[in-house]
């Protein structure tokens, strides 16, 4: 164990200067703010030797080696490697949080509280230093992803608007698809809708009810090429609203028949529903597979339900995609609300449910 104490200007500086001397490997011990006339940060890095200069690829000569001899040893010594890099890296989290001075710890456990992600939390304690700056600092980063959505609506110049919305299973892509087209009716929008929800039994019978119930035409389609012909079919539309089947992101399937879409040219603005209410996790994860689509927008599904809301900072910062709306109950029409930085802003710092 090699340990080193490193001084900087910001938190930020002394963590890149432990990575760059001690490597990426490096744990933190302790964190301090030292005052006085020119204030400076002291970290207490350390780093395991053994880590340090065992990288598999160093390891490879004698890996070979040994490898003639007995290729079980090499997976014994690979297996231990694994293990070892496996602790290091929970030490890491765990010892980051305690040595944390007072106030950087109270806000960093603020914002664990709304399960904003440890890296995201880092990134804003840096930045801030009171919750008042966190919440500043939060507005500023959704702001550019917020702004000036609400006044697109639904017509951007566009002779008709093809929207469609996409989610993984039970994400309320079909609610929300009614509680837009009751919207664009009551902007005195004409409103077409299609489903390409073959999939799920009784999908069909639920876009079916809110069509009647709304009083607009509805298509149902099995593939891409009756969707094209269906789009070009609602001529006199304003409005065209595409519900999809949702599926496990992770299915390639299922992403590959999104994509279909896009490659027949028709003009279609996508927009990603996440549930609130759903793993964090599982949607930071599904974001390698819904990035590989043209998603113009993401919208936030189930607020309502949903605890903690860090989620949605996570996401913001993940997709990086101007936010549509959120939606908030299952009431349809209603239910759903265009959100500028600052309604999204204590949405993500409330506690408890709506
Ligand atoms: N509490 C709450 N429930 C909602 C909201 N939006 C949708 N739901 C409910 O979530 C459930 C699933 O909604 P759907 O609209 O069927 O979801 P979906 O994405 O179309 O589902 P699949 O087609 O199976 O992928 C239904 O019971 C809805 O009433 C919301 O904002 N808040
Ligand atoms: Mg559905």
């Amino acid at each position: 164990m090699r340990i080193k104490k490193i001084q900087a200007k910001s938190f930020r500086q002394a963590l890149s200067l432990v990575k760059k001397e001690l490597g990426p490997d490096a744990v933190i011990l302790s964190s301090e703010d030292r005052k006085g006339s020119s204030p400076y940060v002291e970290v207490t890095a350390a780093i395991d030797e053994k880590i340090e200069t065992a990288s598999l690829e160093n390891y490879a000569p004698a890996v070979s080696k040994i490898q003639s001899e007995s290729n079980n040893e090499v997976a014994e010594l690979r297996n231990e490697m694994k293990s070892l890099r496996e602790s290091i890296e929970s030490m890491k989290n765990s010892v980051y949080e305690p040595q944390l001075p007072e106030a950087r710890k109270n806000m960093f456990n603020f914002l664990k509280g709304r399960a904003i992600k440890d890296e995201y939390a880092i990134r804003l304690i840096e930045k801030a230093r009171d919750t008042s700056e966190l919440k500043a600092q939060i507005y500023n980063d959704l702001y550019s992803l917020t702004a000036g959505v609400k006044s697109e609506g639904f017509m951007d110049g566009r002779d008709k608007k093809v929207i469609m919305l996409i989610g993984p299973t039970g994400s309320g892509k079909t609610t929300t698809i009614a509680k837009l087209a009751s919207q664009a009716i009551r902007e005195g929008k004409k409103v077409g809708l299609i489903s390409m929800d073959t999939f799920k039994i009784g999908a069909t019978e639920q876009i079916r009810i809110y069509a009647r119930m709304i009083g607009i035409p509805l298509a149902i389609v099995g593939d891409t090429a009756s969707l094209v012909k269906s789009i070009q079919n609602y001529t006199d539309r304003d409005v065209v609203l595409i519900d999809t089947t949702g599926q496990n992101p992770g299915n390639d399937d299922y992403i590959s028949g999104l994509k279909n879409i896009y490659e027949t040219g028709v003009p279609v603005e996508t927009q990603l529903l996440l549930s609130t209410s759903s793993d964090n996790d599982f949607l930071m994860e599904s974001h390698k597979h819904y990035n590989l689509l043209p998603i113009n927008y993401v919208a936030f599904t189930k607020t309502d339900e949903a605890v903690k809301l860090g989620s949605i900072y996570n996401l913001c910062s993940l997709y990086q995609r101007p936010v549509a709306y959120i939606t908030n109950g299952q009431r349809v029409p209603g239910n759903i609300e265009y959100v500028d930085s600052n309604k999204l802003t204590n949405l993500i710092l409330r506690t408890g449910s709506a």
